[in-house]
């Protein structure tokens, strides 16, 4: 490939024409007018990319040189949205973008939509990750995310005639990557398997495989901050060439085997969300990249020396394990301090200990992952011995300190009973320095419950950072409107880089003029979002109607099914004549979730969700008056139409369940007002935004503790409430499922028998609600006053706030350029 001359920077319009028709030539063979989209997509995408090299380079130099503690973000899932117009917005390049694109004769839209959105998590926890390491770049922060360039992404969801969700993979590499860049010279060497012997008094790993990682590089730029960091993701490859002796057999599947296993390893994210799956597969993949991660800090930070001198590690970089998912690579420090370089176990320990903090996104038991010994034994010999001991040291810490036999056995790492486990969580715990929830109740409720043991012997290591969300991705990129008015009340657009100035905002709820201004914008966006869906789902969606939207992983506990069964509820009212059609405020009922392939009931209220749609399309009695649009493989993309033209955000989970939420927090800053639980982060926002501006209902925490322990029986509040009972037999007497009344009969069942996540008890509260949400959408001018000053209020909800708090409170370390 011929080289082209270092870019000159600031960059014309024509410059950035001239750059993009040589990169058409030299990278992807075409004159500007054989080019497809696609072509000036990928060209447009190297030359953005060739910008930010000296400003990539100069931040790696700078962080290797200098005396800044890096950060190390280990996370199973980066769940990052389409790049281009997010590389634009950082480099500074979007005027001279539309205008060479324009003048090459492309739609610039057209371009920024022909890519392919890469689909690397499952939902909140992916895209966090995602907006913690824009952040990080923004603040100038030396960086680097590490996870795992999947080859197939979270499923592409489709809906069948039936309504059924339909999983269908996501290669979504079979399309041209031009911002990950393959470094097969910087790889590592990942082993598994064997056993461990004893050579002249030292245990001795003898793995029986190994895998190939290879780094993908992505460059991470800052907004404004001249800083670029680096998501590096592993791919998986086999070191095994074809073994001849079985290929000249002509066996061949036999001789791919080992290639197969081994590529294997990266092939595909697993599509569970909070909840988890102990498969072998998943435990090779986070023992896959947090070794592959590690021995890369080590390379990276240690270069031209085989001898590094790991006692200063901890100073160098800080890993947050994001879950327990790289909570593996606890043992895995450890074992390279004392196998690979000699280090004593004291001194490997307080290295490890410094090294590691950990953040739980959990308040769910079934997903605080748990890993059978025999599993580990098998994959990871050294590495079961390894935690065996650190176990060891655990008890005898907690018997020095005086804990009861009895708390011992709750805490142990490793259980001592006949099926013997290992905890990841509490491994993280005991073995980090510091350990985080995502939201203030949630970070209580993990001291008073999910660790309690652990905060009642290591106090000082629990700390909460309240998750947030980047403002450039999530206002600007996708309410360029919006941030239009905001960048014009308060007569600058530094609020993207400190969105706590958005609170100049709040005098302008009380300005008529204002107010309409912000009306019309969110008008606008509805229509946008008509169209939108219109085009890509042919969808008829009136934008004069309350856009009422609730999109998230589909899960019991987030409760789609107190949302369904209101709709229904209303529907019912309008069949039986209760309520006249023309009173009805009309709503648009948005959903997006997808559900994990395996969860039966979830995919089944999908299922509902669809058919209700239906029907009440159908129904002449509607009237168009309610609508329910469930755009199917909802993704960031979608988010991004969806979220600005939201005016009534769902945050609907039991109170205790949720440990924050994150698109509450993108809700809030594009002007929806939340009807919501006090749950997660909600009570933050409700606290932030005003009680008078958040709609809240249902039971508390407290309540649901104590509606528990006292015995819930579901059944009850089916008979009390008739709205309910009308809705729920609705489902089950076959109004959804053509006459039959099996179609829904175990989701029918669990509601009236189980309902663990007391769906039933807060369904009159939540239906009580409603009427003064209508009674406010009445009065646009008093909603959308109500609506601004969420705006206003919000800008603690910044994924840089929550990236100084990590700084502060858990990383101690800092900008380059402070
Ligand atoms: C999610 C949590 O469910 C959600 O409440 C939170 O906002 C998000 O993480 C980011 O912190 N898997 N996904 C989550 O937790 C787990 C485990």
């Amino acid at each position: 490939m011929t080289e082209l001359t270092a870019p000159k920077s600031p960059l014309t319009a024509n410059e950035f024409a001239d750059e993009i028709r040589q990169a058409l030539k030299y990278t992807q063979g075409v004159t500007p007018e054989q080019a497809k989209t696609a072509d000036v997509y990928v060209a447009t995408a190297t030359v953005v990319r060739r910008h930010l090299m000296d400003s990539w380079m100069k931040t790696q130099q700078d962080m290797i040189n200098g005396d800044t503690k890096a950060v190390g973000y280990l996370s199973a899932e980066f769940l990052m949205g389409k790049q281009l117009r997010n590389a634009l917005l950082n480099a500074g390049l979007t005027p001279q973008f539309e205008e060479a694109v324009r003048g090459l004769g492309f739609d610039p839209q057209a371009v920024v939509d022909a890519e392919y959105e890469p689909g690397l998590g499952n939902g909140g926890l992916g895209r966090l990750a995602a907006c913690f390491i824009d952040s990080l770049a923004s603040l100038g922060v030396p960086a680097f995310g590490y996870g795992i360039q999947y080859k197939y992404g979270i499923f592409r969801q489709e809906f069948d005639d039936e309504g059924r969700q339909i999983e269908r993979p996501d290669y979504w590499l079979s399309n041209e990557d031009p911002w990950g860049h393959i470094d097969y010279e910087r790889d590592q060497r990942v082993n598994f398997g064997g056993k461990v012997v004893e050579e002249n008094g030292k245990r001795v790993w003898k793995p029986s495989w190994a895998v190939r990682a290879i780094p993908v590089d992505y460059m991470v730029p800052g907004y404004a901050s001249g800083r670029v960091n680096t998501l590096r993701l592993w791919q998986a490859r086999s070191y095994d060439e074809f073994d001849l002796l079985t290929f000249n057999k002509s066996e061949y599947l036999d001789a791919v085997k080992p290639q197969v296993k081994a590529e294997d390893i990266s092939k595909v994210l697993y599509p569970e969300d909070s909840t988890e799956v102990g498969k072998e597969l998943r435990l090779e993949q986070q023992y896959f990249f947090a070794s592959a991660s590690i021995h890369d800090a080590i390379r990276v930070f240690y270069p031209d020396t085989d001898k590094p001198d790991l006692t200063t590690f901890a100073d160098k970089i800080t890993f947050q394990l994001n879950d327990t998912h790289p909570v593996i690579g606890i043992p895995e420090l450890m074992r390279i301090m004392i196998d690979e370089y000699g280090y004593d176990w004291d001194t490997a320990w307080e290295v490890t200990h410094k090294t590691f903090n950990y953040t739980c996104h959990t308040l769910l038991p079934e997903a605080l992952e748990v890993w059978p010994a025999s599993l580990i034994g098998k994959l990871l010999p050294r590495h079961l011995e390894i935690i065996e001991r650190i176990n060891k040291q655990f008890v005898s810490e907690l018997e020095a300190k005086g804990a009861s036999e009895d708390q011992i056995k709750r805490m142990l790492i490793l259980t001592d009973d006949e099926h013997p486990v290992v905890r990841m969580a509490y491994l993280a715990t005991y073995a980090g320095s510091n350990v985080n929830g995502v939201a203030e109740l949630h970070s209580q409720l993990l001291k008073d419950v999910t660790l309690r043991d652990f905060s009642d012997v290591y106090p000082a290591k629990f700390k909460n950072v309240t998750n947030g969300v980047t403002p450039r991705r999530f206002i600007k990129l996708a309410n360029p409107r919006l941030s239009e008015l905001i960048t014009e009340g308060l007569g600058t657009d530094k609020w993207l880089e400190d969105l706590d100035l958005l609170e100049g905002l709040a005098p302008l709820a009380q300005d008529d003029e204002f107010v309409k201004k912000f009306a019309a914008v969110k008008h606008e966006n509805k229509v946008a979002f008509a169209d939108f869906s219109k085009q890509r789902y042919g969808a008829e969606l009136d934008a004069n109607t309350m856009f009422d939207t609730m999109i998230k992983r589909l899960h019991e506990y987030k409760r789609q099914a107190l949302k369904i069964l209101e709709i229904i509820a209303t529907y019912s009212d309008i069949k039986s004549g209760k309520v006249n059609v023309q009173d009805i405020t009309p709503r648009t009922y948005i959903f997006g979730a997808k559900a994990a392939p395996g969860y039966y009931l979830a995919k089944m209220t999908i299922q509902l969700i669809n058919n209700v749609a239906k029907v009440i399309d159908n129904d002449p009695d509607v009237n168009g008056k309610i609508k329910i649009f469930f755009p199917w493989n909802y993704n960031i993309e979608v988010a991004q139409m969806l979220i600005p033209a939201t005016e009534l955000d769902e945050q609907i989970s039991q109170a205790g369940k949720e440990a924050s939420g994150t698109s509450n927090m993108k809700f809030a800053l594009n002007g929806a007002l939340t009807v919501g639980t006090l749950d997660g982060a909600n009570v933050e926002i409700r606290e932030r935004v005003g009680a008078d501006n958040f709609f809240l209902f249902g039971m508390t925490v407290d309540e649901v503790e104590k509606m528990y322990e006292q015995g819930y029986d579901p059944s009850k509040y089916y008979e009390a409430d008739p709205r309910l009972k009308a809705a729920i037999d609705m489902v089950a007497d076959g109004t959804f499922s053509n006459g039959d009344r099996n179609t829904y009969a175990p989701l029918v069942s669990d509601w009236l028998t189980k309902d663990w996540f007391m769906t039933l008890a807060d369904f009159s509260a939540y239906h009580d609600i409603q009427a003064d949400i209508d009674a406010l959408y009445a009065d646009q001018l008093e909603w959308n006053r109500k609506a601004i000053l969420n705006v206003a209020n919000s800008g603690y909800f910044s994924s840089d706030r929550s990236i100084k708090d990590y700084l502060d409170r858990i990383w101690h370390t800092r900008s380059l350029d402070k």
